[in-house]
């Protein structure tokens, strides 16, 4: 059998302690795989409780050991932490929780050494209200900085002298998207929580505050960023309400300012004034974005961004009756591949696809498309790793993923700490009436953000190794069992199948530029495809189900037999057209 299965001798030596293999050159873009840190739960190097610069610089060696090109940081700014950084108080300053700027510049360093280049949050749809120029802009109508955000008039008053909201918008963290201010006698604009105020790109000079503040990062050293909401900063200039609101919906209003019709100008404008000046790359968080959208943002010849997250993978098992994600239903395996199939022909040769099972938003992928229970964990993680890394497209990976950690159901409400979750309490349960208290607590189990928030789990020592101190959200219960140092030797486990994907990808070119097809659309256990390139066919086979599974179709045609490339389950299989076992994922070459 070949030897690039995932027998130990032949996968190479774990990575933590010893010296990180050095990546594959990265040439351009399409030959990068991203990590992503989430800092705040990441390492915790002072014992506060909180996770840090210099956590981050402690465990480069599990990172790097991935093989993986670049580490995206969730926002490391100045920030009162509304929304964990996402509301930026000073975007040319370090949170001090997390460091100082040098604590920065060393990991910049530290991570060169190895190869990585790190990747900043951008977060400039929006600040924080006690940013600067908010502060300002509140301040008087007179103020320079005013039309930095987007104020209106009331659209009138109530008898008891209310003021009514401009438009009937639903902001994603609480129920109106207009924050009334007395001071000024306006409404100011925020899709996200009343602490972080829309900025107006309409306004030129808001446009070159955020070009210069991209220099300093990008001349200190990093080498792209993550675009968040990036789709949303062209708003229009007429406001109108949101029907769906209208018709008694309660989801947010985002979808009707997303793709606004100046977003390609201002993309393109950021490319000219900043980004051909690099080496970067860069990755929009695009909501409410299709294929149509995805080839406009990530063309190859458009100048805009490299890449862009899809969000409609990720809706798949949304509330039925329209209460957003909040749902413990499954997903629909045909649904889930055709969608992701879609996006994989969609931007064919075109544009450039981002891959994604998690994020520091999304709940743990073993426990949403996998399955978590203890005798099919590790198997069902690698299977899932499988197919999504030897798509066409850049891979990314959530700490944590790469052990195959898992969703956290913890008992109070009190035990969580994400914004999101908290609003969505009220809105459905406290306000709506619309779930009972067990059914929101079980949604929120499934579906909640800090399912990937809970803090990473290094080894079994109390805190899961995370901190010396108390963890500022609770660790998950589970980290005796579920632990970086328990995976990361382990010739079986998630991080080692992780680090063989990714050195398969830097190795075989049909994986980085290879057409795609996918094998059985209908099949509601399996999921397979081919890519091809030349001479060459990769087939990736895959049981989503915890029983045998012949294959749905024919072995393709290949220009020679297929040898294995990688496998889960042991023993290795010795053909392609053998039944798959329970969350067996191979990978077949030929040619
Ligand atoms: O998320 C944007 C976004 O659309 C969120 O509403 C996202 O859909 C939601 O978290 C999923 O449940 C980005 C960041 O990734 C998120 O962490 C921030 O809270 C948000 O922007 C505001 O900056
Ligand atoms: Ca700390």
């Amino acid at each position: 059998m070949n030897h690039d299965t995932h027998t130990p001798a032949a996968a190479g030596t774990p990575a933590a302690g010893g010296p990180a293999p050095a990546p594959a050159p990265a040439p351009d873009f399409r030959r990068s795989v991203v990590y992503q840190v989430y800092p705040r739960s990441f390492a915790d190097s002072n014992g506060d409780g909180i996770g840090d610069l210099r956590g981050i610089t402690e465990h480069l060696d599990h990172i790097a050991g991935l093989g993986v090109t670049d580490i995206w940081l969730s926002p490391v700014y100045a920030s009162p932490n509304d929304d964990n950084g996402y509301d930026i108080s000073d975007y040319r300053a370090i949170m001090p929780e997390f460091g100082t700027l040098e604590d920065f510049d060393e990991l910049v360093a530290a991570a060169r050494e190895r190869g990585m280049r790190i990747i900043m949050d951008l977060v400039v749809n929006h600040t924080s209200d006690e940013h600067e120029w908010f502060r300002q802009s509140r301040s008087s109508r007179e103020n320079p900085y005013r039309d930095y955000y987007i104020w209106r008039d009331p659209a009138g008053f109530r008898d008891d002298g209310t003021p009514i909201p401009p438009t009937n918008w639903v902001s994603c963290f609480s129920p109106s998207a207009w924050e009334w201010d007395e001071a000024t006698g306006q409404f100011y604009l925020h899709f996200f929580s009343t602490k972080q105020p829309d900025l107006n790109w309409e306004n030129p000079r808001v446009r070159e505050e955020v070009y210069a503040l991209m220099r300093f990062w990008l001349d200190r050293g990093v080498g792209g960023f993550r675009m968040d909401v990036i789709n949303a900063i062209s708003k229009g200039e007429e406001f109108v309400d949101d029907p769906r609101v209208s018709a008694g919906g309660r989801e947010s209003s985002l979808y009707l300012v997303a793709n606004g019709p100046r977003v390609h100008e201002f993309l393109q404008e950021m490319r000219r004034e900043v980004l051909d000046h690099y080496d970067t790359i860069t990755v929009g968080e695009t909501p409410g974005t299709t294929v149509e959208d995805g080839l406009k943002y990530a063309g190859f010849a458009r100048g805009e961004l490299n890449m862009v997250f899809t969000f409609e993978h990720m809706m798949l098992d949304g509330n039925p009756e329209g209460y957003g994600k909040w749902w413990d239903g499954r997903v629909s395996l045909p649904a889930l591949k055709q969608n992701l199939a879609h996006w994989q022909k969609g931007l064919e040769g075109r544009a450039w696809n981002s891959l994604y099972w998690n994020n520091h938003d999304q709940p743990r992928v073993v426990s949403r498309f996998g399955d978590d229970r203890p005798e099919y964990r590790v198997r069902s993680a690698a299977m899932l790793g499988t197919v999504l890394h030897m798509l066409c497209g850049t891979p990314y990976i959530y700490q944590g993923e790469e052990i195959g950690m898992t969703n956290v159901a913890f008992p109070e409400l009190s035990d969580y700490d994400d914004i999101e979750q908290r609003n969505a309490y009220h809105q459905y349960v406290t306000d709506g009436g619309i779930f009972t208290h067990e059914q929101m607590m079980r949604y929120i189990a499934h579906r909640g953000r800090d399912n990937a928030r809970t803090p990473m789990q290094w080894d079994a020592s109390e805190n899961a190794g995370f901190t010396s101190g108390t963890p500022w959200l609770r660790v998950n219960p589970n980290y005796p069992d579920i632990n970086a140092a328990a995976d990361r030797p382990d010739p079986h486990g998630v991080y080692q199948h992780y680090r063989r994907l990714i050195e398969l990808r830097h190795r075989h070119e049909v994986i980085i530029s290879g057409d795609f097809e996918l094998l059985d659309p209908e099949d509601p256990h399996t999921f397979s495809y081919v890519r091809r390139l030349g001479e060459q066919t990769l087939l990736v086979t895959a049981n989503v189900s915890d029983e045998d599974r012949a294959l749905p179709f024919p072995v393709p045609e290949a220009s020679g037999p297929f040898t294995l490339l990688n496998s889960n389950v042991d023993p290795a299989p010795e053909a392609p057209d053998q039944p798959l076992r329970p969350y067996e994922a191979r990978i077949w070459l030929a040619g």
